[in-house]
């Protein structure tokens, strides 16, 4: 039995209640504030990325907000940089290392940081002072 009888009697409201939370969903997508639109992960790196000197002395994306639980891990597009927590050279020690890592290589930031709700800056340390400003942030949302 086939219940197909065609409920002609308030067409126009399901479709409201449809376009609502879509419209809704596409304001969210689009509004993220330059957030983290990572694409799916190819080299078997599972959660978020961060590159590291993908166009000269920068991180991509400079913010990188994820959901508590999400792995995030730091890929060098090129050589010659290195990846510390914390602001304007001064070390936090939560994550990273004061070593100039190559191309291809990568650092996945612990757990502990990732599971914990909080905004976690960091640098590079080669290019950190004299106004280079290679620096970005991490923010783990609840
Ligand atoms: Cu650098």
């Amino acid at each position: 039995m086939i219940p197909n009888h065609a409920p002609q009697g308030r067409p126009r409201l399901p479709l409201n209640l449809l376009a609502a939370p879509v419209l809704l969903a596409l304001l969210l997508a689009c509004g993220g504030g330059g957030g983290g639109s990572a694409p799916p992960s190819g080299g078997g790196i599972t959660g978020q990325t961060i590159n590291v000197g993908a166009a000269g002395n920068f991180f991509s994306p400079e913010t990188l907000t994820v959901k508590a639980g999400t792995p995030v891990t730091f890929v060098w597009i090129t050589g010659g940089h290195s990846v510390s927590s914390g602001t304007a050279c001064n070390p936090s020690g939560l994550f990273g290392n004061s070593t100039v890592l190559t191309q291809g290589q990568t650092m996945q930031v612990p757990a502990s940081v990732t599971n914990t709700p909080g905004s976690y800056p960091f640098y590079c340390t080669p290019h950190c002072a004299g106004g280079a400003g290679m620096k970005g942030t991490l923010i783990v949302t609840p």
